[in-house]
């Protein structure tokens, strides 16, 4: 391992101003986006979609720092032949790979689900370094509710989150480790701390054990938020109870904390993340890596005609020079030109 190449890839994605964009999208979830706007998905057209986003020079090399991409996207060229994975770096973004395969159940944990792709992954990822990736990223959701989450879930989730981190970094990669406590809910803001609480900490705790180094990692958690359907909360509070749980859990090791976006509305992530910024004083970089808040807009302008491409790359720049003001702590994004 190459430990100080990893630590300046883990500083630079999480550089100031800039933040990460997911573009990962397993085909089930671009399936169902593609299919409420109306867009055939085909290779061709998740390739034209990513190719709009990523073709989007401006907002692309002012604002975002890395972008994770799918198994699928990887592998891909543009229309003219230049691989995606090109046209990124081109940009001066990073970019990374979704290294987890999805959920299976846990068995005698009522609904709940851990991550998998632990098998064959040193070998997965030696092929994605190959191929340009820089960071891998895992995602590993527990929910809310009914007893939820257990500790079995939190320690099976928490445990393969480290096996997989030391993995990427033995591979040469920075992973950038996702534990996701889901919106889905009617509960406050309150239950979601203690949860987002319990999870990193043990999350932290299986990290240490796996002799993965803090340095060379990204976090990517859940801002601490109430459950969509439960009672409202201001973006201080939001801000207030996010720092709190992070300050107690997390290692100022970690040089930076892009957080998802989960669901939340493009107002509410980016209204929260400049308020999570303006508390200061936090050892970590706070940034953002969202899909949800930073593509729905574009890709419901894009609809799959090129004749949108133009108007769909302006809603990316918007939605990224936000998201970038939010991690300054500030809510007066600069207009830029999508191109
Ligand atoms: C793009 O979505 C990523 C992959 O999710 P699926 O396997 O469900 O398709 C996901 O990991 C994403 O990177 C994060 O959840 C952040 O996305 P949001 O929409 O929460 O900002």
């Amino acid at each position: 391992m190459d430990r100080a190449a990893l630590v300046a890839t883990a500083k630079a994605m999480v550089a100031p101003g800039r933040g990460i964009l997911a573009a990962d999208e397993s085909p089930r979830t671009i399936d169902q986006r593609f299919a409420e706007r109306g867009i055939a998905s085909t290779p061709e057209t998740r390739r034209d979609y990513r190719e709009m986003l990523f073709r989007a020079t401006a907002p692309m090399s002012a604002y975002i720092s890395g972008v994770i991409l799918y198994d699928e996207t990887i592998r891909q060229t543009a229309r003219d032949g230049t691989p995606l994975v090109a046209l990124i770096e081109a940009t001066g973004a990073i970019p990374g790979i979704k290294a987890d395969i999805g959920t299976a159940p846990l068995p005698f944990c009522d609904g709940e689900v851990v991550t998998e792709g632990l098998d064959g992954l040193a070998g997965r990822l030696a092929e994605y370094r190959e191929l340009g990736a820089r960071f891998a990223k895992w995602r590993a959701i527990v929910s809310i509710g009914g007893g939820r989450p257990s500790d079995t879930a939190i320690d099976a989730n928490a445990h393969a989150l480290a096996r997989y981190a030391a993995i990427a970094q033995d591979a040469g990669l920075v992973p950038m480790v996702e534990p996701e406590v889901l919106m889905d809910g009617d509960h406050d803001i309150t239950t979601c701390a203690a949860a987002t609480l319990r999870y990193l900490e043990r999350v932290y705790d299986e990290l240490a054990r796996a002799r993965v180094v803090l340095e060379a990692t990204v976090l990517k958690p859940n801002m601490v938020v109430p459950g969509r359907t439960g009672p409202a909360a201001t973006p201080a509070e939001v801000a207030r109870h996010t720092i709190a749980v992070l300050t107690r859990a997390v290692p100022a090791a970690v040089p930076g904390i892009a957080f998802l976006s989960g669901g939340q509305s493009d107002e509410d992530a980016t209204a929260r993340l400049a308020a999570i910024n303006a508390v200061g004083g936090s050892p970590w970089r706070l940034t953002f890596s969202f899909a949800r808040a930073l593509l729905l807009a574009p890709l419901t302008v894009w609809a799959g005609r090129d004749e949108n491409v133009p108007a769909a790359q302006r809603a990316f720049a918007e939605r990224a020079a936000a998201n970038a003001a939010a991690s300054l702590g500030r809510t007066d994004a600069a207009p830029l030109a999508a191109r």
